[in-house]
């Protein structure tokens, strides 16, 4: 299999986790691309319309996104402990949470794209409503952060980590931290975990 990769997607990390999670990573074969809202990449349009990464090549030539796609095949195809549970409650819970954190994670990578413009243009009303958006969709995270650091892991866990592990990346002068000490004790334990070590985000 080949991934169309970014160490700076949020999207790709979670791909990247669940690989390592499910002890797939060494049968994924990496390509890095250089994404970008403005500019269209033509290898990755080639297989995704959307031009977004992660995009998934198979061996026998199918293609799978977005992301959440190819954390259901991988999770599949791995035939281990699954990470979208299959009993319905714990399954709409984890996907309800993931649900969560990929909708923060599309608000986040507007809400950067919004503030990297030259201040005078600017649309202050959006960037009020992304901050507002963003700010109840952390206080949701904080109020369920005791009770995800205490359950097994999902793919609701890790959407919601790596919105956290962006925040680090890209919006260090939020200080997400003080205002949500839960969710910050959730973030700590799973970032020690190998696959999530083994993922972080980065410029290089
Ligand atoms: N819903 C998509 C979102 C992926 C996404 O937004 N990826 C970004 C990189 S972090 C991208 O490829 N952006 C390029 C673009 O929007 O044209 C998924 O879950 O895979």
């Amino acid at each position: 299999m080949k991934l169309f990769w970014s160490s700076r997607s949020p999207f790709v990390r979670q791909v990247m986790i669940v690989a390592h999670e499910q002890g797939l990573e060494r049968q994924i074969e990496l390509i890095a691309e250089t994404v970008a809202m403005a500019a269209p990449n033509a290898r990755v349009m080639a297989h995704n319309p959307l031009n977004k990464i992660p995009v998934l090549i198979l061996d026998n030539g199918g293609v799978l996104y977005d992301s959440r796609v190819i954390i259901d095949y991988l999770d599949t195809i791995a035939g281990g402990v699954p990470l979208i549970p299959i009993g319905a409650n714990a399954r709409l819970s984890a996907l309800r949470q993931q649900a969560l954190g990929m909708g923060l994670l599309d608000l986040a990578v507007l809400w950067r794209s919004e503030m990297m413009r030259p201040v005078p243009q600017q649309n202050q009303a959006l960037l009020k409503s992304f901050a507002a958006k963003f700010e109840a969709g952390l206080s949701v995270l904080e109020g369920e952060a005791d009770e995800l650091a205490g359950t097994e892991m999902t793919v609701g866990h890790i959407a919601l980590a790596t919105v956290l592990a962006y925040l680090d990346f890209r919006f260090q002068s939020l200080d997400w931290r003080r205002a949500h000490p839960h969710a910050a004790e959730f973030a700590a334990i799973l970032e020690q975990r190998p696959a999530f070590q083994a993922t972080r985000l980065s410029d290089g």
